[in-house]
């Protein structure tokens, strides 16, 4: 560290983070700072190494079917989730443990289907909206909730250990694409928009017949992740959001036609907004409104059908994100192919359920805004923030504005290139800061060197808390972040060292007791059930508790491995040498993989986490008896 650098860093521990940036205007470091207040920001994006972020990011990551963690501003990625793909890392989709997340949730039929492709689950997922559980109308760092748009899913991931712990396939529904949790009272509710036309019964027995079409609102229960209940509509689902009441939710239609080709799909000159009307709803479960599918109440709430589940209230047009702002009383919709957003005021709602009113009277604002409205974020100063995909815009403009019908637009800022979703810190609570903006890109070109046809996208972090906006960094990913939120560190508290009484290996401790051996104490020699056999381990650096086992060719095995290291990052792995066997086992945690021994010979076991200085003598033999032998 250079003499300066060092005086800078304990300068900063003394006086502060403006002090920084007057100490950096005066040492030549310098020029690069029009303010302190500049210097400030930029000291925070770019931390000196060592120094903690502000926020943390929750990125979803498309096709990718992971969610990720970032640090926020640095935009440092620290983590990757795997929920809906299969990491060859952490033996996602491979332990017994995660099995059973991925696949206690699918339907019957579902699991049928995947078994005759030998499956057990899904491979692939295409994870579009992670957002956090609330309780009165802010983040409450329970639980992350996520879509999985190709194949009918919402997980959840528990923010104490930053694992995904249900995965639940949401029945009667297609594609699940917008999907929110409730913020008042608490989550509650997770709400989920089934995107994509399909017959209710989807069998084969409806094929190209359209008007025999429906699309799937769905509530989930967020603690027991359960289907609390369903409603049919009228057109597709594309985004939703709620209110900050918790009286009502929102979703978005872009095919209000029921169209089946891109001309079909974008005739008409207005869509809609579906108002969900959440009391009404409640009652007509209770009354027994309904037709139960698949172990779920769902309702009729399509139009001309029913007069107290839905309102539409018509939208110009293909209309797509639709964001509930800080100040609880204004959802703004965003016009996709139309160049405006839609305001609606949430108390005017209560009068379109009570009476005939026009739906259109609940619009207070409809702003042109420039090209390609996509999704609109807040600072919780009256602000919004839009980000307009074909103008390769961002455009801040002022809500009060709007409502006077005067031209809201306070500046915009060009993005690099075709923004989707944006961000601001907190901006989705009625805690929302007004600090920093994430416009989400999905266009990258010469913003980079170039890595071949395919890109990455490209997020860039915006400062926004002046009237003019300013692009900082430029982040990119792989595939394809589509949303993304930010929040304050002090919400988000996970543990350094699991518990050992954890639910997540619940299966793994009855077995072990079945069996008379604890897992922390491992057993000497495997445990043989039939050709079953079980290997009880435990690991501490850097050893495993067995040097060698033996089982024979054929052998259903399974290994526990249980890691006895309480120390903060001292995970451990195993891997077993061509095999395609391997996990990861975190501190205090037990994992454990289930294989057939259908290849003899010596195959070895390894740590593949590097966790000591004899990290690579951290291995044993599995020797697997020939058949015969
Ligand atoms: S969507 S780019 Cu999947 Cu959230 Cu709007
Ligand atoms: Cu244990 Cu490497």
């Amino acid at each position: 560290m250079s003499e300066k650098t060092s005086m800078k860093l304990s300068r900063r521990g003394m006086l502060g983070a403006t002090a920084t940036g007057a100490l950096a205007a005066t040492t030549g470091g310098a020029g690069l700072f029009a303010s302190a207040r500049q210097a400030h920001a930029a000291g925070t994006f770019n931390p000196e190494p060592g120094q903690l972020d502000e926020y943390y990011g929750f990125w979803s990551s498309g096709q990718t079917g992971e969610l990720r963690i970032l640090g926020f501003p640095s935009m440092r990625e620290l983590m990757r989730v795997p929920v809906f793909n299969r990491c060859s890392a952490t033996g996602w989709g491979q332990t017994n443990e995660s099995l059973k997340v991925l696949t206690e949730g699918l339907t019957e039929e579902t699991r049928a289907f995947l078994a005759k492709r030998g499956q057990k689950t899904y491979d692939n997922g295409d994870l579009h909206h992670p957002h956090m559980s609330f309780t009165d109308g802010t983040y409450d760092g329970r639980y992350l909730f996520m879509n999985d748009k190709a194949n009918t899913r919402v997980a959840r991931v528990r923010c104490d250990v930053m694992k995904c712990d249900k995965i639940i396939e949401i029945p009667n529904a297609s594609d699940i694409h917008g999907m929110r949790p409730q913020k008042y009272p608490r989550t509650g509710y997770v709400f989920a928009n089934g995107e994509h036309e399909a017959p209710l019964v989807n069998d084969g027995a409806i094929l190209d017949k359209p008007e025999e079409y429906v699309n799937i609102f769905s509530a989930i229960d967020g603690d027991t992740m359960k289907v609390a209940w369903q409603v049919i509509v009228s057109g597709n689902l594309d985004n939703t959001d709620c209110d900050y009441q918790g009286k009502y939710a929102f979703s978005t239609s872009y095919n209000s036609e029921m169209g089946m080709t891109l001309a079909g799909m974008t005739e008409a000159e207005r869509d809609h907004v579906v108002v969900f009307n959440l009391k009404e709803i409640e009652a007509g479960v209770a009354a027994g409104d309904y037709r139960e599918m698949n172990g779920v109440p769902v309702l009729d709430g399509r139009k001309g059908r029913n007069k107290t589940y839905t309102r539409y209230i018509p939208i110009p047009n293909s209309p797509h994100g639709v964001n509930t702002a800080p100040d609880g009383q204004h959802v703004v919709i965003n016009g996709k192919l139309s160049p405006t957003v839609s305001v609606i005021d949430v108390t005017r709602l209560d009068a379109l359920f009570d009476s005939d009113a026009d739906p259109r009277s609940a619009v207070v604002a409809e702003p042109q805004l420039g090209l390609g409205p996509l999704h609109t974020a807040f600072d919780g100063q009256g602000n919004a923030f839009t980000t307009l995909f074909l103008d390769s815009q961002v455009v801040k403009w002022n809500i009060a504005r709007a409502l006077r019908g005067e031209d809201p637009i306070i500046s915009k800022v060009d993005v690099h290139y075709q923004p989707g979703h944006n961000s601001t810190s907190m901006g989705e609570t009625k805690e929302a800061d007004g600090k920093w903006l994430i416009s989400m890109n999905k266009f990258s070109k010469d913003r980079f060197i170039n890595v071949g046809p395919l890109k990455p996208e490209n997020e860039q972090l915006i400062e926004i808390s002046t009237d003019e906006m300013k692009v900082v960094h430029d982040g990119p990913t792989f595939a394809e972040p589509h949303d993304s939120i930010i929040v304050r560190r002090d919400i988000v508290n996970p543990v350094n060292v699991w518990d050992r009484n954890d639910p997540m290996w619940e299966d793994a401790r009855r077995q072990a007791e079945a069996d008379g051996v604890t897992l922390e104490d491992g057993a000497d020699e495997p445990i043989r059930d039939g050709n079953k056999v079980r290997v009880y381990m435990w690991s501490m650096a850097p050893t495993f508790s067995m040097e060698k086992f033996t089982v024979r060719e054929g052998d259903e095995v399974t290994i526990y491995v249980t890691n006895l290291d309480d120390v903060d990052d001292v995970t451990h792995g195993l891997t077993i040498s061509n095999y395609g066997v391997a996990m990861e086992v975190a501190p205090q945690a037990t994992a454990s993989v289930t294989f057939t021994a259908d290849r003899p010979g010596v195959h070895w076991f390894y740590c593949q986490w590097f966790c000591h200085a004899l990290h690579m003598e951290m291995r044993g033999r599995m020797l697997v008896e020939p058949r015969g032998a």
